[in-house]
């Protein structure tokens, strides 16, 4: 009788409206689109496993959309409303990220879809930054920042009123859906006109140049979109010859046989022109385009390893060397499916063959039985969160060199979730349940 959308289909929606917005306002984010596909293709075509094994998966047709985007935003009634909003769309806050010890003043989660059958339609999330004004140590301009922030209104009068109808009837239909869509856009576009005179502006990007980002435009625009990639290391070699500059290390962990969390490159945020309120023009660095390339999740285990390989590696100042450099240090982490199983480094779905429904499991057969057998299958299961050190790569790759990197403030994560009104669900027990429940479902748990 209600006739409503499902969030999957909203979500749907919206990630396509916003990549058509981005693609109009960051032109160098389509040619990187156009890469993407064209780099997407070549491999497919040198790789017709792949390609069946994508096909089977229903991957093809969405191969090169967009995975995730990104925003910051000023105070904790934004946050909060945004979680709303996100909610519409089958989003919701999962982890925690400490920036600030990175030297950017923000902590973030992920807005994204949590269920298996969610992320198998569209696994679109929106890696969400609160900025944190107690960073900024000159008191008089941590009051101003403050000040206007609470001035300004990310949303419209209409999208406000969509997000409690929704909450009200516990849907939209379609017209409506696509008027919040709509609506939803405004908080994410780009105005080249400040909210600040020059010299406000100047004071801030002084402290931190996000905090300027932040602060000074009337939305939180969106600073990147990110579409998946089939050979990250394959695009980013690329990038130049379609003129586009990008930052000097991909993020992450090196190309492997079984791809782990996740590797990431971006182009550099590009220079653009903006509007101060006392008539002063000058220029804005703050929006970019990033690709993906996902791997297995790992457990805790797993992750131990691969952070602590990380530090061991640390960076290097040219990309192939350090990928080379990574690749040795990773010989430490496993790179097979059946060791990153047993030893329980990597989270797998299991499910019952043909035979395995013909001849279910008995009590006292193990795993590995069932599986030499033929009976059981384990399948890897997708990382799908973010990585602090990665993101912390990203952020600064386009804070510029004059960046001046400061170690401040600390963890605050109960203090992240009073201001979003929600607790982030623990990303690690949202893995630990979908590989349970793949066991239950074979009669193994
Ligand atoms: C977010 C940077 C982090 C990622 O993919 O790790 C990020 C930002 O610049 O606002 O998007
Ligand atoms: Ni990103």
């Amino acid at each position: 009788m209600d006739n409503f959308l499902t969030s999957d289909a909203i979500r749907t929606l919206f990630s396509q409206a916003m990549s058509a917005m981005y693609q109009q306002e960051v032109p160098q984010y389509g040619v990187l689109t156009q890469l993407v596909s064209a780099v997407n293709e070549r491999v497919l075509e040198a790789n017709p496993d792949l390609k069946n094994r994508l096909a089977a998966a229903d991957e093809l047709s969405r191969l090169s959309v967009e995975r995730h985007g990104a925003i910051r935003v000023g105070t904790a009634a934004e946050l909060s409303m945004l979680r709303q909003m996100f909610a519409v769309m089958g989003m919701y806050p999962v982890g925690y990220y400490d920036l600030s010890q990175a030297g950017v003043p923000v902590h973030s989660t992920a807005f994204r879809p949590v269920s298996d059958s969610a992320l198998r339609r569209n696994p679109f999330r929106v890696f969400t930054s609160l900025l944190r004004l107690e960073l900024i140590n000159d008191e008089a301009l941590r009051a101003k920042a403050a000040d206007i922030l609470a001035a300004r209104d990310i949303f419209t009068p209409r999208c406000r009123a969509l997000i409690a109808q929704h909450q009200q009837q516990g849907g939209l239909n379609a017209a409506d859906a696509a008027q919040f869509v709509k609506e939803a856009l405004e908080t994410f576009r780009w105005h080249a006109d400040t909210t600040v005179d020059s010299a406000t502006y100047l004071a801030l990007s002084h402290q931190h140049r996000l905090i300027a980002d932040v602060v000074c435009f009337r939305g939180c625009h969106i600073n990147h979109l990110t579409p998946r990639t089939l050979d990250i290391d394959r695009v980013q070699t690329l990038m130049p010859t379609r003129g586009i500059d990008p930052k000097t290390l991909i993020e992450g962990p090196p190309q492997r046989q079984v791809p782990i969390l996740l590797r990431q490159t971006s182009f550099k945020a590009l220079e653009e022109p903006v509007h101060f309120r006392d008539g002063f023009q000058g220029t804005h660095t703050a929006r970019f385009g990033e690709i993906e390339q996902r791997g297995v999740a790992l457990t805790p285990k797993g992750r131990a390893l691969y952070d602590k390989l990380l530090a061991e590696a640390g960076t290097g100042k040219d990309n192939q060397q350090h990928q080379q450099h990574l690749a040795e240090v990773f010989r430490a982490f496993p790179d097979d499916e059946v060791s990153l199983r047993r030893e329980q480094l990597a989270w797998f779905s299991y499910r019952l063959t043909e035979k395995g429904i013909q001849s279910p499991p008995g009590a006292e057969e193990s795993m590995e039985q069932l599986m030499a057998e033929g009976r059981l299958l384990a399948e890897p299961i997708t990382y799908e969160d973010f990585l602090p050190v990665s993101a912390a790569g990203i952020f600064q790759s386009n804070l510029g060199d004059e960046a001046h990197v400061r170690s401040a403030g600390h963890a605050s994560k109960a203090a992240f979730e009073t201001a979003l009104g929600a607790a982030v669900q623990d990303e690690m027990v949202l893995y630990q349940q979908l590989q349970q429940r793949s066991l239950a479902r074979c009669g193994l748990a």
